[in-house]
């Protein structure tokens, strides 16, 4: 752990010297203008954070330390016998900044494997929620119990010196990290299983551990947990999820709390939630036409009856990506590889086919191509992974690894709290009026 932690020490001291003669000689240059919709209107475009793992072309999709998708699947270290990236390997890319080698990437994992013990009031805060409650509440709840551990929270309850915060946090979101396999894990054997849990494997890696504790030990299955858990890490950091917690942790809020924020964030169905959608909106399509292999004609009379009732089409569009989602691409190639004949993931394709001209032609659509969640449901429903509510767990579980990646960097950079100015509609009349 400490050749990891020294290496990152080494490079966020160099990135704050080189901020800091930066912003000496350029600090007061403008970085782009803000209009009065944009004000209005979800802060589109308007450029405002620094999140030094990822960055997101709307035209190209998503770099993570300036490695494309393909370019990770590529060249990170894979599992024994695998083809897919071991997310612990980009954890360590997006924390770092530069490629893991083999060793590199098995210290991950030997770190996570052995922080992965979760004291048993988390599983009891867990148990004391109904059965019936959502997967995603559950999850946060277990986060949120899991607050105890926080070694931040303590240290600073001490006097922890500022300088020091970046290496509370550090600890931190390695437990963190190391822990969601087992929460989630448990979460789905509660609900879904009768509570018939299954123990860590020590022989496995992060995502082959988190299948296998769900239930689900097949090699193509732990490979598409590590594509899953690699494509979904991190988004850069605007998104509801990471910006969220990039906040909550600007007030020193530890990694429990910063990162339960964000995944409450995450579970909203125009966010992380729209993979449970996209499925479901799937199965009511098949249900209401009879058919589980609808033709283009019926998925495109399906879609304008969705839009005719004023819902969104879920998979659909993207707040930054004006093309199609190479993280969906991603997940088509692994389809066309392990199961090019399932009819789910070929209705997927079709659908994929048959969407986007028709929301292009709405007009108002910046982007009517599929994103992560059109596709991500379909491959697991071909696993038996069926209870489509329990998808969003996953989808949280690899956005930790971007998420505190990123909150680490925010102490070792010693980022100030986040607190952007508001304004009244009565204020802004003022202005115009030149008051
Ligand atoms: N189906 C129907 N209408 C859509 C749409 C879709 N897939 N995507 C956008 N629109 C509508 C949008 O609601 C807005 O309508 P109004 O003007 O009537 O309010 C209009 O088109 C302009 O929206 P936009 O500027 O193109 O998109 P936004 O940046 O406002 O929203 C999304 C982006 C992702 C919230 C939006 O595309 C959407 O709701 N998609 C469906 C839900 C989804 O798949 N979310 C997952 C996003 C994924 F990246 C993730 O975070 N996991």
């Amino acid at each position: 752990m400490d050749i990891i932690k020294e290496r990152f020490k080494a490079k966020a001291d160099a990135a704050a010297t080189e901020i800091k003669e930066l912003l000496k000689e350029h600090g007061s240059k403008k970085i782009g203008e803000v209009s009065l919709s944009q004000v209005y209107q979800g802060m589109r475009g308007i450029t405002g954070l620094v999140t030094e793992t990822s960055l997101l072309d709307a035209q190209e999709g998503i770099r993570f330390r300036g490695y494309s998708i393909p370019e990770l699947q590529e060249k990170l270290p894979k599992a024994k016998g695998g083809s897919e990236p071991l997310p612990e390997a980009l954890f360590y890319l997006m924390l770092i900044g530069e490629l893991p080698t083999e060793d590199d990437a098995n210290r991950i994992t030997s770190i996570l494997q052995r922080r992965s013990h979760v004291p048993n009031h988390v599983f009891a805060a867990i148990d004391a929620l109904p059965i019936t409650t959502h997967p995603m509440t559950m999850y946060v709840v277990g986060v949120m119990a899991l607050q105890t551990e926080s070694v931040f929270a303590k240290n600073y309850a001490d006097g922890l010196s500022k300088k020091d915060y970046w290496e509370s946090t550090f600890e931190d979101a390695l437990t963190l990290i190391a822990r969601l396999p087992r929460i989630a894990a448990y979460i789905y054997r509660r609900k879904y299983k009768n509570s018939e849990h299954i123990q860590p494997d020590g022989l496995l890696d992060w995502s082959g551990n988190l299948a296998h504790m769900m239930g689900y030990d097949d090699e193509s299955f732990y490979e598409l947990m590590r594509l899953y858990m690699t494509i979904h890490a991190d988004h850069e950091g605007g998104n509801v999820s990471a910006h969220t917690t990039h906040l909550v942790g600007s007030a020193l809020s530890d990694c429990y709390l910063s990162y339960a924020a964000g995944m409450n964030g995450l579970a909203g169905p125009l966010h992380g939630l729209a993979n449970q959608e996209v499925i479901k909106w799937i199965y009511e399509m098949q249900k209401e036409i009879g058919s589980e292999e609808p033709t283009a004609e019926q998925i495109s009379d399906y879609v304008q009856k969705t839009l005719k009732s004023g819902k969104v089409v879920p998979g659909y569009g993207h707040a930054v990506l004006r093309k199609t989602d190479p993280r969906f691409t991603a997940q088509m190639e692994f389809g066309k590889k392990h199961m090019p004949d399932d009819k789910l993931v070929n209705t997927v394709w079709k659908i994929y086919d048959t969407v986007p001209p028709i929301l292009q032609s709405l007009g108002k659509i910046k982007n009517p191509w599929p994103n992560v969640d059109a596709h991500s449901g379909a491959l697991l429903v071909h696993y038996g992974l069926v209870e489509y509510e329990f998808y969003t767990v996953l989808f949280a579980v690899s956005r930790a690894l971007g998420v505190l990646a990123s909150l680490i960097w925010d102490r070792g950079l010693a980022f100030p709290l986040e607190r952007p100015k508001s304004v009244t509609t009565q204020s802004v009349k003022l202005w115009l009026e030149g008051k």
